[in-house]
């Protein structure tokens, strides 16, 4: 398979981030016996990407790098997934320690294109740890997603691929992170100024809105022929005072949204061959 038919529809999950406390959402999984039964649940929604963040035995946020090999090995052992681990990590977490997530071989990682202000904290990614993370992934074989949190890091991204060509593989995916409070909105019109301005290397492209912005996001990342990414780590509502039980139910309603948009969920395998990973 070189190709993908058009109708394909990429659904990443993001089960757990790194900002929910499990004592305030008890449902958010924080083990790796709970990943994996999300892992199963998520793929049989129609997830074929998976996007990690570890927590430790307090069910607290994490690098450790052994903690981080079990998860890994948690998703693979129990799906097909395609295996992706936050480089994000949380707002507290070292660049050393962020650069370390690639010794757990995922096949993705996310790389984040520039510092955000995140609520009340600032997500750290200064040039100089973009351009080191971007070349480690590409000596250790691992397919960066590019999260960009607003339009001047669009900008980083050309200039980066400018200067070191292209990922591991030969495929540009990006991740429009949108209504993150210190970066851009999340509605249409600023997914569809970030689109513009996406590289011309772009190979595909997905979107999340945090919170509220999630639905406006999603229809407007379809409208725009876009994939998806959803998950507890950006949402915890269905709806006004409905919380999210289950990571499988927001996969659930992705599907059933690109099924209004006449496009069908892809398979792990087709999202390796989408990604530069098959
Ligand atoms: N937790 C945020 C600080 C990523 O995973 O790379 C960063 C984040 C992005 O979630
Ligand atoms: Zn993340």
């Amino acid at each position: 398979m070189t190709s993908l038919p058009a109708d394909r529809l990429l659904i990443t999950v993001a089960p757990t981030g790194a900002e929910t406390a499990k004592a305030d959402c008890p449902q958010l999984p924080t083990t790796p016996e709970e990943l994996a039964r999300t892992a199963v649940e998520c793929r049989e929604a129609g997830a074929a990407m998976i996007h990690i963040h570890v927590r430790d035995h307090d069910h607290q946020p994490t690098l450790d790098g052994v903690l981080l090999k079990e998860w890994v090995a948690a998703v693979r052992e129990s799906t097909d997934l395609v295996v992706q681990l936050s480089t994000g990590g949380s707002v507290h977490d070292p660049l050393e320690e962020r650069l370390k997530v690639l010794d757990a071989a995922p096949d993705s990682c996310s790389l984040t294109m520039g510092t955000t202000n995140f609520g009340d904290d600032v997500f750290m990614n200064p040039w100089p740890f973009v351009q080191d993370l971007y070349q480690l992934s590409q000596e250790r074989g691992v397919v960066p997603e590019f999260e960009l949190f607003d339009l001047g890091q669009v900008h980083a991204l050309r200039r980066l691929l400018g200067r070191y060509g292209l990922p591991h593989g030969g495929k540009v995916h990006c991740d429009l992170v949108m209504g993150v409070p210190g970066g851009m909105d999340g509605t249409a019109d600023a997914l569809v100024a970030s689109v513009a301005a996406l590289p011309p290397e772009t190979t595909s492209w997905s979107a999340t809105g945090i919170g509220r912005s999630t639905l406006a996001v999603a229809l407007a990342a379809l409208s725009k022929g876009g994939h998806l990414r959803v998950g507890m780590e950006d949402v915890l509502t269905l709806a006004k005072g409905v919380p999210v039980e289950r990571n499988a139910q927001l996969v659930e309603r992705a599907a059933e949204l690109g099924r209004l948009a006449q496009r069908t969920p892809m398979t792990p395998d087709e999202a390796r061959v989408l990604l530069g990973l098959a």
